[in-house]
Formats: C-alpha cells, structure tokens, sequence
C-alpha cells in the first residue's frame, strides 16, 4: 500500500511541476500563441537572418524586425518582435540594417545575436 501512495504522490509532484512551467512567462508572437504548446516536442532551432530593424520596445525587451526569408525555420519575409536583452540591443536604433542569430523555441524567438 505505501508504495503506491508514493508513485500517486510522485505523479501529482509531477504534473504540478509541468504546469508550473505553462505559467512561466515569456515573450509571444502575437497571433502566434496557439503553437506554445508544442513547445515540449518542438527542439529548439537556431538560425541567422539579416533585416531592418523597424522598432525596439524596452518595456517588453522586444525588437521589431523586418526580415528576408529564413528558409531554416520555412518563414518567408515578415516583419515580427523577438525577445531580446537590453545589453544586446546597445548602439542599435531602429532604421538599422542588422545581421542576426536567434533561437526559435515553439513559438518564442529570442535573440541570440545582433550586430549593424
Ligand atoms: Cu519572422
């Protein structure tokens, strides 16, 4: 009996864990918040892309890119926010043409690098 009160209760340690991660907060395409989740079974992805910076929100810590086609993650040109840290973002002003890097992990895409 004891045994399977403990695998009851490792069960339920688990699942709260799980949805403790679903309440987490992170930064979201909008339109886009549909894909998060797939985000357990989806790798996390990185590519590279050039674009024009078209805004920066350091409220959110989003900025707004306007990109060419990145065939690694099958997106054709579009204009979108990623999540990116203030640090990443000193010397750049919207208006800048951009060489970046960034993760796509579900539906969230971070900035891994950024330079003019
Ligand atoms: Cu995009």
């Amino acid at each position: 009996m004891k045994l399977t009160l403990i695998a009851v209760t490792s069960t339920v340690f688990a699942l709260s864990l799980s949805a403790h991660a679903e309440d987490m907060p992170g930064m979201k395409m909008d339109g886009m918040e549909g894909m998060q989740m797939k985000q357990e079974t989806t790798q996390a992805l990185v590519a590279t892309a050039e674009g024009t910076i078209k805004a920066i929100d350091p409220t959110k810590h989003t900025v707004t890119i306007s990109h060419g086609a990145i065939p690694a993650v099958q997106w054709p040109p579009m204009t979108m926010a990623f999540s990116v840290t203030q640090d990443q973002l000193t010397g750049l002003i919207a208006g800048d043409r951009v060489t970046f890097s960034f993760r796509l992990d579900g539906s969230k895409a971070t900035i891994v690098s950024i330079k003019k």
